[in-house]
């Protein structure tokens, strides 16, 4: 098959003279056809959650009907991660407590958070199936490796591999163990420690559950971490996928963790990507990133919560799409800052600005990426295109301030239609956000193709 390029050329609002297109800077697009990169499966998006969660069996239940509704409107099919930092708090018990649940709902963790320690029980992941089987969602199983015993993490998961069944993926042994150092381990903790801890918790596991399957390591951010547990996979075939977190910034109580940073493009998750995926491959193994979100400790208010965490979201999701991931787990829960869905039963739930991110990320799940290459005069600007269902797609993620022109001259049929999505708010630090489309296919002219302000615009043709 022959190379092709296709270029798409933009000014300035489509509506606007040309002398506005003039004044606006423009970015250009072109789009490799040929060469495609890699395939985005269908259960992409994902939620985690804190296991603490699980002490209220009502949440995550067949009943709760109002969250399934809003697990379903982000994918027909998806990933549920239980962990967290409470993960490292939970017993696994077969007696039902007597009495209310502790709290109605839980998460994110912070350091503020009050953890007492809280039960899961048979009744919880019974619940959980449910609400599982309900969404079409499977789950990422965190056991308590950071405080817990091997033999409650083994009885624990005999459980939960036989309730979960189908639905579960795959265990995680411990939660962010790349920061126990100087908090449940020694100052001297690395990850041999680590693996060693993991092999007697993965045995105390298998002698229960010997089909289980294990994803991890589940770190917080050191990839010596990632590329040692990608090297000693070889060993275990019942690792199935490689984990680790990603938060764009925090703590959320520094100064430097602003909406500004947020919206520029972080250089080091890029080099990050780069030796996670390399470990990935050597290893023959899928990477997820299990947790993450903009800003560690919970999120910032102003930051976390506004349209601007909505477009971080979608170009976040999308550039661990183009490294390869197979997923991205967005953590909340409660009325966290960061959460992508807010609320209880008895208050309701709400869908945060993140949700629409995540909606519009999520239009590329089944779709296979392209490669393309794009020159923008502003750094926040970012594109990626996809073939779906015979169709080409493609996104402008516009994190500036201004808007933006777009010259893609051979990327879209010239004077054609094409149908559109957009990801659009007030502004970047209010919280108003609206996901739109798609919109019947309508006229546009690729070479005078604008993309407004704090806005996110996809294609299809
Ligand atoms: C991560 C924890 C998660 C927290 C999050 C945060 O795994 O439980 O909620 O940080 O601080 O390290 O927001």
């Amino acid at each position: 098959m022959n190379r092709r390029e296709f270029t798409l050329s933009l000014a300035a609002a489509a509506l606007a003279s040309r002398a506005t297109f003039a004044q606006d800077p423009a970015a250009s697009l072109s789009i490799d056809l040929a060469a495609s990169g890699p395939a985005i499966p269908l259960d992409f998006t994902g939620l985690s959650y804190e296991t603490a969660q699980l002490a209220n069996p009502a949440f995550f239940s067949a009943a709760n009907t109002a969250l399934i509704d809003l697990f379903r409107g982000l994918g027909a099919q998806g990933v549920l991660r239980i962990g967290g930092g409470t993960s490292e708090f939970t017993t696994f018990t077969t007696t039902e407590p007597t009495g209310p649940p502790p709290f109605e709902v839980f998460g994110p963790d912070t350091s503020k958070t009050a953890k007492k320690g809280t039960l899961v029980t048979p009744a919880a992941l019974r619940n959980l199936r449910a609400f599982l089987d309900a969404t079409n969602w499977r789950a990422l199983y965190g056991l308590n490796a950071g405080q817990g015993t091997a033999a409650n993490a083994a009885e624990e998961a005999f459980y939960v591999h036989q309730i979960l069944g189908p639905r579960l993926i795959a265990f995680q042994i411990g939660n962010e163990p790349d920061s126990w150092r100087n908090r449940y381990r020694p100052s001297t903790w690395t990850y041999p420690d680590y693996f060693k801890q993991w092999q007697a918790f993965h045995a105390a596991i298998v002698a229960r559950v010997p089909a289980a399957k294990f994803a991890g390591p589940d770190v917080s951010n050191k990839l010596p971490y990632v590329a040692g547990f990608a090297a000693d996979a070889h060993a275990y075939p019942d690792i199935v996928l490689l984990t680790s977190h990603y938060y764009a910034m925090g703590p959320a109580g520094s100064p430097k963790s602003t909406l500004e940073k947020l919206l520029d493009p972080n250089p080091k998750l890029a080099a990050d990507l780069v030796t996670i995926m390399q470990a990935a491959r050597s290893a023959h193994l899928p990477y997820r990133m299990s947790e993450g979100n903009s800003c560690w400790d919970g999120g910032k208010p102003g930051v976390s919560d506004t349209l601007a965490s909505a477009l971080w979201c979608a170009d976040m999701m999308l550039q661990f799409a183009q490294a390869g991931a197979v997923g991205v787990n967005l953590h909340g829960g409660g009325n966290g800052f960061y959460t992508p869905i807010a609320g209880s039963i008895s208050s309701g739930f709400t869908r945060r600005p993140e949700y629409f991110g995540m909606q519009f990320a999520g239009h590329f799940s089944g779709s296979t990426l392209l490669n393309t290459t794009f020159n923008s005069p502003s750094k926040r600007v970012t594109a990626y295109a996809a073939l779906k269902d015979g169709r080409r797609q493609i996104a402008i993620i516009n994190k500036d301030a201004a808007p933006i022109a777009v010259s893609m001259p051979h990327a879209l049929p010239r004077h054609g239609h094409a149908e559109c999505i957009t990801l659009a708010g007030a502004a970047l630090d209010q919280k108003e956000t609206t996901l739109s489309g798609p919109a019947p296919a309508k006229k546009f002219d690729p070479g005078h193709f604008q993309v407004p302000a704090h806005s996110a615009i996809m294609l299809r043709v």
